[in-house]
């Protein structure tokens, strides 16, 4: 039985159905963060989700967490033309986020600690696509790798997947965060190659 190598199947010709046009896999995870690391302890984390009522809802670690942590396999597509296949995840579905919160408003900017934005459609951040992450690879998430929490939305390009995210705010119009301003593409989808604007 003839055994291929996954993500090296340029090279005889066959390429990985699950890589997006431009993406090369890599074994490693590089780290891409602007700026430095913020010291995020769980003991002072809080995920606060901003609405048009005004009444923010706030949760800290333990509630947080207590809305359902579940284990997720997925692909991972840097912009910066690298992807990671079939990687294992922990953390809480935004589905499970959504169904505490009212809102009209369609778009989210998700916020991290140390200044971060990005953007996302709300209806993209549901159905099972999107979540907090607390464990990757089977280990709480490396600092530098956006721990103790961060947003994970596969099916955008990773800069989506906002590290040490502390909450999200309704917006009634899609708004460009950090590098959504500097160039990056609004929405960013892998599969169209919705790189920069
Ligand atoms: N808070 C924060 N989140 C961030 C970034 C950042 O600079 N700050 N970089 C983004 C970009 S451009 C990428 S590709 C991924 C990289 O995540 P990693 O360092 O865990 O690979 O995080 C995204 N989330
Ligand atoms: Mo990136």
């Amino acid at each position: 039985m003839a055994l291929i190598t996954r993500g090296f199947g340029g090279r005889g010709g066959q390429r990985d159905s699950r890589l997006p046009p431009g993406q090369t896999h890599v074994d490693d995870w590089p780290v891409l963060t602007a700026g430095a690391t913020p010291d995020v302890d769980p003991s002072v984390w809080e995920f606060t989700v901003a609405t048009e009522s005004g009444d923010p809802m706030t949760w800290d670690w333990d509630s947080f967490r207590a809305l359902g942590m579940e284990e997720f396999r997925v692909d991972i597509h840097c912009v910066t033309h690298w992807s990671r296949l079939g990687m294992p995840w922990r953390g809480v579905s935004l589905d499970r986020v959504f169904e505490q919160v009212e809102t009209s408003y369609d778009y989210v900017m998700a916020h991290s600690y140390g200044g971060y934005t990005t953007n996302v459609p709300l209806e993209e951040l549901l159905g099972g696509r999107a979540w907090i992450a607390f464990e990757a690879d089977g280990e709480p998430l490396e600092p530098e790798h956006g721990g103790p929490a961060r947003l994970v939305v596969p099916h955008l390009y990773f800069w989506k997947s906002a590290k040490w995210v502390r909450g999200l705010t309704m917006m009634p119009q899609d708004e460009p965060g950090f590098w959504e301003e500097r160039g990056y593409h609004l929405h960013g989808d892998p599969w169209t190659e919705e790189r920069y604007s």
